[in-house]
């Protein structure tokens, strides 16, 4: 049987960040262009592929040609059975009614980006797909243009050179001026090919473009999702920490007797949780490896931190005392970092026994490396 402080430290853990998931919400990208052009091996490039596992997704409306797949921050919409070009006029009438339910709901249930694709190697774009992109952009849809599957040279010292006939096909698309995020017209591979030796390429770009299309409201649900841009993660989950060491310093404006420094664990927990969404790690992976990363499975909550905090400079001496709010702050920023790195790691797919399983010796020594290292690194700073 697990024990009580095992249990609540999870749960904490657990309530922690479906709270900040919910504040985070949910990013949802409809993606068009005919069948076979490389639109779910696109996105499962940038967003990982979680949500291909999650099979064909929910139909949204009545006539059931259009999926909603979701998955945490992530939402696809997708089209079944009809075809772009061939089968507008049902295509633009079932999205129409479906945004149009959707008017009233909260941002996190709008469709806020749409990538139109194009194979390159088709050659060829069609007047009534033409139509259908501005059809989209009628009904307030930003639409990025993105063309897949594009080969290039291997440019031999006068760098890479994308293939001519997508570049006359680029051309000939953005002739017709059509209402694109930008006006411009992404080049992508999203998979590399051994055997012609293409490397891919142009998803940071089409990522970009995303985030310029969607309203700011999701820009961080956006930054969840992908799994490509870990500097925007990074950059998300420094906020986090400043945030939580400026609660945990007010905290600690009149000094926390030491026996009361529990009380820092939600504002801890509250941050830990929102760098473990924002890296995209689901709940029951983050809360395994919060546990095993402070050990929180085999101490008391209070002991968690009292094991924690004795590494904290300045720390040690408080013991029959108080932790002021330079304590509370440096403590606070090196749990954070220290739980960055775990997170992102995560992220990679690493940090795994054999098996599959959570390594949690390898979560708790990187962790606890991490955490001395910069709570030394800050305490010096002051
Ligand atoms: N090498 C490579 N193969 C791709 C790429 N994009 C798509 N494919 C392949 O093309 C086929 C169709 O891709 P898919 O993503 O299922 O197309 P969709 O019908 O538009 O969702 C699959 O066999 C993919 O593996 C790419 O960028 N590189
Ligand atoms: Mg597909």
């Amino acid at each position: 049987m697990a024990k009580p402080t095992d249990a609540w430290f999870g749960q904490a853990f657990g309530k922690a960040w479906k709270d900040k998931a919910e504040e985070i919400g949910r990013f949802n990208l409809a993606i068009f262009g005919k069948t076979g052009v490389g639109k779910s091996t696109l996105v499962n490039a940038i967003f990982g592929e979680e949500i291909a596992a999650t099979g064909i997704g929910q139909p949204v409306t009545k006539a059931a040609h259009l999926y909603l797949h979701q998955s945490g921050t992530l939402g696809v919409l997708d089209t079944r059975g009809l075809e772009v070009g061939k089968d507008n006029a049902e295509l633009i009438t079932e999205l129409q009614d479906y945004l149009h339910g959707m008017r009233r709901r909260a941002l996190s249930e709008q469709v806020h980006v749409a990538w139109y694709c194009v194979r390159a190697g088709d050659r060829r774009f069609e007047p009534s797909e033409a139509d259908f992109i501005r059809a989209l952009h009628a009904m307030g849809l930003p639409v990025v243009m993105v063309l897949t599957q594009v080969p290039r040279s291997l440019g031999s010292g006068g760098g890479d050179r994308v293939h001519p006939d997508a570049e006359a096909l680029a051309a000939h698309i953005s002739a017709m001026n059509l209402p694109i995020q930008d006006g411009l017209i992404h080049y992508t591979m999203a998979k590399a090919d051994e055997f012609t030796g293409q490397a891919a390429y142009g998803l940071q770009e089409l990522l970009d473009a995303t985030f310029q299309g969607a309203p700011s409201g999701v820009a961080h649900a956006i930054t969840a999702a992908q799994q490509i841009d870990f500097d925007r993660k990074q950059e998300r989950a420094e906020a986090a920490i400043k945030l939580a060491t400026g609660a945990a310093a007010a905290a600690g404006a009149s000094p926390i007797p030491f026996s009361d420094a529990a009380i820092l664990v939600p504002i801890q927990l509250g941050m830990m949780a929102s760098i473990a969404v924002t890296y995209g790690i689901s709940i029951e992976r983050s809360t395994a490896a919060s546990i095993a990363a402070t050990a929180a499975a085999t101490t008391a909550g209070r002991s968690v931190v009292g094991n924690l905090l004795k590494f904290v400079p300045g720390a040690g001496t408080a013991v029959a005392g108080t932790i002021n709010a330079t304590v509370a702050s440096t403590f606070t920023y090196a749990i954070g970092h220290a739980w960055v790195r775990v997170c992102e790691r995560l992220a990679r797919g690493e940090l795994r026994a054999v098996g599959g399983a959570l390594d949690s010796d390898k979560i708790h020594r990187l962790f606890m490396d991490e955490f001395k290292a910069q709570a030394k690194r800050r305490s010096l700073k002051k």
